[in-house]
């Protein structure tokens, strides 16, 4: 990455030497983790590059449209419509991260067994490396568990640009009626904001912009269903993982190229790994930007991951916002049914979720499937147990982890993954 940015992270307020620390380790996993990988598709060029450049580039194209009068709003949750966002003239950005930083000083406001992914936003914040989290001009926080809604409590007395939105538990008629009055208030809070009104032209093509973007991971996705796999899960969780960072539309003609390039390989039943490659379906948490520890252990135990059941993944992306409505009040109604439909662990009871990691299982010809808990995450470590029960019902082999952000248990989580893996063969 360019030395000119300096300027530009020291003007947001970054810590520069804990900041270049983290890109330092940032570069380095991402070389050992991604680069080493043979036959790789070309299209995942675009990929390695945005990653080069995810502190750089990007930070300053985000700056750019501030400068042109636009506003960007940081989230933590596939609950934040990004097509309000886009619709009132502002960017969405993801703010959620993946590794653990300044941990020592989290532990300070944060209990010490809150899960990794909320920790380290925290130690993002508190270390001062997020150049995403400075550039936002609003920060949604939304009431999903226990451990989200507590730690943004604190979290409002360490940034001013807090905006909080209530979501429901309960898939019920109130659950449907309180996340309808949330989308409304948000978007009354974005038109202050940007100073915007959302019409039906702007939330039209913002529908419109958001679909194609999942469209082209679904698509992406389907083509993963072939043997050999066309692509590792490694690189399909990136763009999984980008989804969250990139430009909407450049993000969406990325993938689609990509998947162009794919359908040759597949027609030739050619692959990133041998036909009769164990497949596994990942299901649980996300798994945000840098945390590439499972499927580096899963893909080097000579396993392909082949479907993600997460927000970083299917969970996130499926389901398509209807278009059709022809005033703001119908399209805002339709964004609510398509994320209504959003099956987080969060909400009692939550039988779609089982029904979709089944499903997963047969789209994607999956052998197994390996639960993604982190450790301290309630709603996910609970439901894995239901998750494993119906699964051996089906004998689809399931395999429980409880992990976190820190290498100390790679090494028994190969040797569990490993074994894990002989028994799919
Ligand atoms: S819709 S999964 S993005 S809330 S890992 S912080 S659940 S204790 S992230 Fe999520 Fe929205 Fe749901 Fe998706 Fe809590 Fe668990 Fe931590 Fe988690």
């Amino acid at each position: 990455m360019s030395d000119d940015y300096r300027q530009m992270w020291k003007d947001l307020g970054l810590d520069l030497d804990a900041h270049d620390a983290l890109l330092g380790v940032l570069g380095q996993g991402y070389q050992q983790v991604f680069l080493s990988q043979q036959d790789r598709p070309e299209g995942m060029a675009y990929f390695d590059f945005v990653m080069s450049e995810v502190h750089g580039l990007r930070i300053k194209e985000l700056l750019d449209e501030k400068a042109a009068g636009r506003k960007i709003v940081g989230s933590y949750c596939v609950f934040v419509p990004e097509e309000i966002v886009l619709a009132a003239n502002a960017t969405l950005v993801g703010l959620c991260s993946g590794a653990d930083f300044a941990t020592e000083d989290v532990e300070k406001l944060l209990q010490r067994n809150t899960c990794a992914l909320i920790k380290s936003s925290f130690g993002f914040k508190i270390g001062k490396v997020c150049p995403y989290l400075e550039s936002a001009d609003m920060i949604v926080g939304e009431n999903t568990c226990d451990g989200k809604k507590k730690a943004y409590e604190t979290l409002g007395t360490l940034v001013d640009n807090l905006y909080v939105m209530d979501l429901p538990q309960v898939k019920s008629e109130n659950g449907n009626a309180l996340l309808k009055a949330e989308y409304r208030r948000f978007k009354a809070a974005v038109e202050i904001l940007t100073g915007v009104a959302v019409t039906t032209e702007s939330l039209k093509l913002a529908i419109r912009t958001v679909n194609a973007k999942r469209a082209a991971i679904h698509r992406l996705s389907l083509l993963r269903k072939a043997d050999p796999a066309p692509i590792s899960g490694l690189d399909a969780l990136l763009a999984n993982q980008v989804f969250f960072y990139d430009n909407p539309a450049r993000f969406t003609d990325s993938v689609n190229k990509i998947c162009d390039e794919l359908e040759k390989p597949i027609a030739a039943k050619q692959g990133v790994f041998p036909e009769k490659t164990p497949r596994i379906l990942v299901s649980g948490c996300p798994q945000a930007v840098p945390n590439w520890k499972l499927p580096m252990i899963v893909e080097t135990a000579g396993a392909v991951i082949v479907g993600e059941e997460s927000c970083v993944g299917e969970r996130g992306t499926r389901n398509l916002t209807d278009a059709s409505g022809q005033t703001v009040d119908e399209m805002l109604d339709a964004i609510v049914d398509r994320y209504f439909k959003v099956d987080c662990a969060i909400f009692t009871p939550n039988p779609d979720r089982l029904a979709h990691i089944q499903q997963m299982v047969t789209d994607y010809n999956a052998d197994g499937v390996i639960h993604y808990g982190l450790q301290f995450c309630q709603p996910y470590l609970m439901e894995s147990i239901p998750v494993e029960k119906v699964l051996e019902e089906k004998n689809i082999p399931c395999l429980r982890i409880e992990t976190d952000y820190s290498m100390e248990d790679v090494g028994q989580l190969t040797t569990r993954v490993e074994a894990f893996v002989e028994q799919l063969r």
